[in-house]
């Protein structure tokens, strides 16, 4: 006798109005050369470049995630997305979930409320600069703007050799950074874009790179900023300044495209080189191409000219200072602080190895992801930092005004990423503009909001929010190569109300901890109150990246091939809204057939939509570049470069200069000394606290039980329908989680009807009606 939940039909005809976006991926290896070496890429359904997400704000984005790669695990964030509830969907590993391996499933699903410019990518041991990131966008039925078309550019240094090799080499083991062998535009070096004339185009710019930040010029277009990071600004033409983005940031432009195709415009992009040598005192290397050239194509019988070229760019007084912006709402700032967090942030020596610190402390991933530590300790616990282990934990209250300020003691440039919030950024200085002494008298009444923002070498940032998302959110330096090295911060914002605030993870977010394998309760260490015993925070050279195989971290591993023919699969398709509401669900005249669990339901099938742009990456046609360095970037150890900004050796070593400011930054984790304590060494093969073997009973229905099992229902029903010429069959598929809180409790599916997949929300559970008999 199958369960079938009404409640699951009632939602799913009354959902009309809302839109599922729902996406089926397979990440799979590729071979690609975006810039004429070709090697394994990590592409989705077999494709690569990473498709575009197009969304329309409202939506619910619902993606399954099956990990096809064969030798590494996985995890996909959603970088900019609020996650308000669903913080459980934000997708970075050891914060918010286990590491996806080989062979396993997951989902995300969330409502999308922000509109504006997004993008996703891994958030797993270094993986992303391997190519598995793309853009996603959530269009506004209403932007405060006009414009005729739009597209998208990212922007992205790129490497030849592949992240766990790089990690595990010998120039990240000097605490250095390997040079990346080339920029790309939209993941090529060969973009070409098909413009109209008389237009004005909307001209999406996304830096989805790992290190260096981006600047670039539209040669004769005019280039006026509408929105950084999801928050539209009021217009500012950019005038004769450049336009940066870092790692991470978004940056959107109105163009206004020529009056007549009489010729064709390049666009150059470079990435900075201070960032990439200067300020790291070091040599760029001969014959070395920060460059990316693309074209705006008005009339593809005409010659595609060379970019323009610039002189001596000065990094103060030549760009547009993001600062300045003012947010089209003009919210106000905020104030009173409430809480004042002081990050010192700098590279130091720990345990011997070259690693980044934030207050003296560099980050180490927990055994137990943050967020299901706040969920399992207990009220009692959960505002306690201490039992997140090494993370540099943060804990918020409920609503209070949070004001961060992020010195940077190092002789580089940081992109900080906050998750679940855009916030206000009150100050940040030019380069060696020294460290916080309190605000200076010109903060804007209406700050500029982004999710990223870049802080200067020896300078310093404020930003402000208001704690009103509870979850866990990292707040880190977006350089993939500094998170690898513990740069990360963790908010832990009011844990104290996650019963009401926060969904459970659903049945696949556990399956997905068993698989791999990795406890899901306890503290940091998976052990109960403060006992941290079996946490090893001793701090290692290098990595091996996301790289799994039976004995992780080594390279003999049985991945699957890369394909050689990327499929033309479409890997979107928006859910159709049902053309006709069936009425209220008819008896169902047949008996429900038990069905054993499916695979991922099948992606939509429908054509891709007809697009004026040319979407299609061209083919690559250009022979291999003739590198002299498709191995390792060698170690470092050129001349000086004579350059006018000193800049102090690393690792940094200096103490941070003491604050005035009477709050004092939140008192540090200090997990045990693992000096004696006997601690598992990856990989983990003890799970004390391991769910699946504690309780392999089913969810009872009576309410009692602390983490029962996840429940699945399937239910294949036929339908009488009066607005369709022949009966139906539908396929009600159901997953049922009871959390420690009954609030936390979740019920989610999808109903297949006709080939197509109708998403079911999350729900509450005494909602829906008790089973169905046939
Ligand atoms: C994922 O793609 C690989 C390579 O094409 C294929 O072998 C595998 O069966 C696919 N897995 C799923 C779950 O679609
Ligand atoms: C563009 O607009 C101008 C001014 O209205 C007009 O003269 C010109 O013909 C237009 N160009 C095209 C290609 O339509
Ligand atoms: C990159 O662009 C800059 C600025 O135009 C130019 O000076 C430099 O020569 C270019 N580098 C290469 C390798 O083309
Ligand atoms: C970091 O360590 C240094 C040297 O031990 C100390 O002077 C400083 O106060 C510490 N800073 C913080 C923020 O804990
Ligand atoms: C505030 O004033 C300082 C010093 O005059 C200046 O450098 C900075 O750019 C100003 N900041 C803003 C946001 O206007
Ligand atoms: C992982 O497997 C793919 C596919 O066989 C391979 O191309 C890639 O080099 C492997 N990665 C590492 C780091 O061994
Ligand atoms: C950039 O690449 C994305 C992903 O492949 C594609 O959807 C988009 O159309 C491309 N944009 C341009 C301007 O070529
Ligand atoms: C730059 O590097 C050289 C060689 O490693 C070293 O001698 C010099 O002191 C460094 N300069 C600065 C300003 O760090
Ligand atoms: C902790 O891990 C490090 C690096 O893997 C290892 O060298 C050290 O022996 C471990 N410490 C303990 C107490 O197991
Ligand atoms: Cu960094």
């Amino acid at each position: 006798m199958a369960k079938l939940s009404l409640f699951a039909l009632a939602t799913w005809v009354g959902l009309a109005a809302a839109k599922d976006v729902y996406l089926n991926w397979n990440l799979t290896w590729v071979n690609a050369g975006p810039d004429g070496y070709e090697r394994p890429i990590i592409g989705i359904n077999g494709q690569w470049p990473c498709p575009q997400i197009d969304v329309t704000v409202g939506d619910q984005l619902i993606v399954d995630v099956y990990n096809g790669l064969g030798n590494e695990s996985t995890a996909i964030h959603w970088h900019g997305m609020h996650q308000q509830g669903s913080g459980v969907m934000d997708g970075a590993v050891g914060v918010t979930q286990c590491p996806l391996p080989p062979g396993s499933q997951m989902q995300y699903h969330f409502d999308v409320n922000e509109a504006g410019t997004y993008w996703y990518h891994s958030h797993n041991a270094g993986q992303f600069p391997d190519g598995l990131r793309g853009v996603l966008v959530v269009h506004d039925p209403n932007p405060p703007f006009h414009y005729d078309e739009e597209f998208t550019l990212t922007l992205s240094d790129w490497y030849h050799q592949e992240m766990p090799d790089l990690l595990s080499g010998p120039v990240v083991a000097q605490g250095k950074e390997p040079f990346p062998d080339s920029a790309l535009i939209n993941d090529s070096t060969n973009t070409k874009i098909k413009v109209l004339p008389n237009k004005t185009y909307l001209v999406r710019i996304v830096c989805i790179g790992n290190w260096p930040g981006h600047f670039w010029v539209i040669d004769g277009h005019e280039m006026t900023v509408v929105e950084v990071d999801g928050v539209y600004t009021d217009p500012y033409p950019a005038g004769d300044k450049f336009l940066r983005v870092a790692t991470g940031q978004r940056m959107s432009v109105l163009i206004k495209t020529k009056a007549d195709t009489s010729k064709n415009f390049a666009i150059w992009d470079t990435m900075d080189v201070n960032m990439l040598f200067f300020f790291e005192n070091r040599t760029m290397p001969e014959n070395y191409n920060p460059n990316a050239t693309a074209w705006l194509v008005y009339d593809e019988a005409k010659p595609l000219p060379e970019p323009p070229v610039f002189g001596e760019i000065d990094f103060n007084e030549d760009f547009v200072d993001d600062v300045t912006l003012v947010p089209a709402d003009h919210k106000p700032l905020l104030e009173p602080v409430d809480h004042q967090i002081i990050l010192e942030t700098g590279g130091a020596l720990v345990d011997g190895v070259p690693r980044f610190t934030v207050n003296n402390k560099t980050y180490i991933a927990p055994k137990v992801p943050s967020l299901y530590t706040a969920n399992t300790v207990g009220t009692e616990f959960s505002s306690n930092p201490d039992v997140y282990g090494q993370v540099n934990p943060f804990i918020l209250k409920h609503n209070e005004i949070v004001e961060i300020v992020i010195n940077n003691h190092h002789n580089n440039l940081h992109p900080w990423h906050l998750h679940g919030h855009q916030f206000q950024v009150l100050q940040r200085t030019p380069v060696d503009g020294g460290y916080y002494s309190g605000l200076s008298s010109n903060v804007s009444a209406t700050p500029i909001r982004r999710d990223t923002i870049m802080v200067q070498n020896h300078g310093h940032t404020v930003i402000r929010f208001k704690a009103d998302n509870p979850g866990v959110w990292m707040l880190h330096c977006h350089v993939e190569w500094h998170v690898e090295v513990g740069l990360m911060a963790t908010i832990i914002e009011a844990p104290e109300t996650f019963a009401n605030t926060v969904h459970a993870p659903p049945k696949s977010h556990y399956d997905a901890c068993a698989a791999y394998p990795q406890p899901v309760s306890g503290n940091a260490a998976g052990n109960e109150g403060l006992d941290l015993t079996g946490l090893n925070t001793t701090a290692t050279v290098g990595g091996h990246g996301a790289l799994y195989t039976n004995k992780k971290g080594t390279k003999d591993s049985t991945a699957a091939q890369p394909s050689q023919q990327p499929s033309q699969q479409p890997s979107q398709a928006a859910v159709p809204k049902p053309s006709t509401k069936p009425s209220a669900p008819e008896p169902q005249t047949e008996a429900p057939k038990p069905s054993t669990k499916p695979s991922a339901p099948e992606p939509q099938t429908e054509a891709p939509k007809p697009s004026t742009k040319p979407s299609a990456p061209e083919p690559q046609t250009e022979a291999p570049k003739p590198s002299t360095k498709p191995s390792a970037p060698e170690p470092q150890t050129e001349a000086p470069k004579p350059s006018t900004k000193p800049s102090a050796p690393e690792p940094q070593t200096e103490a941070p200069k003491p604050s005035t400011k009477p709050s004092a930054p939140e008192p540090q984790t200090e997990a045990p000394k693992p000096s004696t304590t006997p601690s598992a060494p990856e990989p983990q093969t003890d799970s004390p606290n391991y769910y699946y073997e504690e309780s392999p009973t089913a969810p009872n229905s009576n309410g009692e039980g602390y983490w029962p099992a996840p429940h699945t229902d399937e239910t294949t029903i036929s339908i009488d329908n009066p607005d369709k010429p022949h009966d139906h069959h539908l396929t009600i598929h159901e997953e049922t989680i009871k959390s420690p809180w009954a609030n936390q409790n979740t019920n989610t599916g999808y109903v297949i009807d006709d080939g197509k997949i109708y998403q079911i929300k999350d729900s509450d559970p005494n909602v829906i009606l008790d089973e169905f008999k046939d």
